[in-house]
């Protein structure tokens, strides 16, 4: 869907991903894959677009990330959920439906959100109403109680969430960010101190928990890497550095489901960002060559 961004095309970006041969990519890498298929969501030129509570096509949102959530959540044991985006209001669903499986009531997980913009509005802070500006401040219970409610009472905690890429945050949204103690590492931590350090700290900090979910935006990379998003930011991770990240993250053995969102076909190069996104998600589901 691209109901939750201020832009229209990432609805787009699954077709895109999959034109990219990512199955073919994970199937070379020894995987079995299952396409299960698009969630159906409303056209945005057949829904009144209007502002409720602040937020912008607030109801089928709801119904897309229930769905999302029931769909993963439903998914049986030593299944790895990789849920292609859409904008990211649509992880409000994925992480939900992962904390989800095989327990009702939800199992405490740790979230890697790799990402240009922190995500952290709630309807009140919000500068645009955009629900993919606001997916990890429901998630962690603040904001709309409809959006907030969709993991029953499950919420993830503050401290196990790890942020990398940041650089850009509103505010409002950052003086949220502060009080919940949501650790995020901008592009000045990435510059100053590497990936390897920013990913030993993170698997640290999030060393207890089993169910570790990565939600990838492509804004994270840089525009040059990346050109097909709608809020592209500059100074962003290059292309090393985001391998370097997911083949970190695979060499632990410890994430358990990803999402890989907001790539926009409309904007981009001859699908070069879903070209660079399959090739994110290789690395992380991939072993080592050598
Ligand atoms: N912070 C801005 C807002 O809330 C823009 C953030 C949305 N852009 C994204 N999310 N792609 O990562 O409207
Ligand atoms: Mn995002
Ligand atoms: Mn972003």
């Amino acid at each position: 869907m691209d109901l939750g961004a201020g832009r229209r095309g990432v609805d787009m970006g699954p077709s895109a991903l999959r034109n990219a041969h990512l199955a073919t990519h994970l199937r070379g890498l020894g995987h079995t894959v299952d396409d299960l298929g698009d969630i159906a969501v409303a056209l945005p030129e057949t829904l009144d677009k209007h502002m409720e509570a602040g937020l912008v096509f607030l109801d089928p949102i709801i119904n897309a990330c229930r769905d999302a959530a029931g769909r993963v959540a439903a998914l049986p044991d030593g299944t790895f959920p990789l849920t292609l985006g859409g904008d990211h209001s649509v992880s409000m669903g994925t992480v939900t439906g992962n904390a989800l499986r095989g327990n009702p009531q939800g199992v405490r997980s740790g979230l890697i959100w790799v990402d240009a913009h922190t995500d952290y509005n709630t309807p009140q802070s919000s500068p645009s109403g955009n629900i993919h500006g606001m997916p990890v401040a429901h998630l962690t219970g603040l904001g709309d109680p409809l959006l907030t409610g969709l993991g029953g009472g499950w919420h993830m905690l503050p401290e196990d969430i790890v942020m990398i890429g940041i650089r850009s945050v509103d505010a409002r949204e950052r003086a949220l960010m502060q009080e919940a103690g949501i650790l995020a590492y901008t592009m000045k931590d990435v510059d100053q101190r590497g990936i390897t350090r920013i990913m030993d700290e993170t698997l640290e900090r999030l060393g207890g928990l089993e169910r570790l979910h990565v939600s990838f935006d492509a804004d994270a990379l840089d525009p040059t890497v990346c050109p097909g998003v709608g809020t592209p930011v500059p100074g962003g991770l290059t292309y090393r550095e985001g391998h370097l990240l997911m083949e970190l993250l695979s060499e632990s053995g410890r994430v358990t489901s990803m999402d890989i969102v907001e790539v926009n076909p409309i904007l981009d190069t001859r699908n070069q960002t879903a070209e660079v996104m399959v090739g994110m998600a290789a690395s992380l589901l991939g072993q080592r060559i050598m």
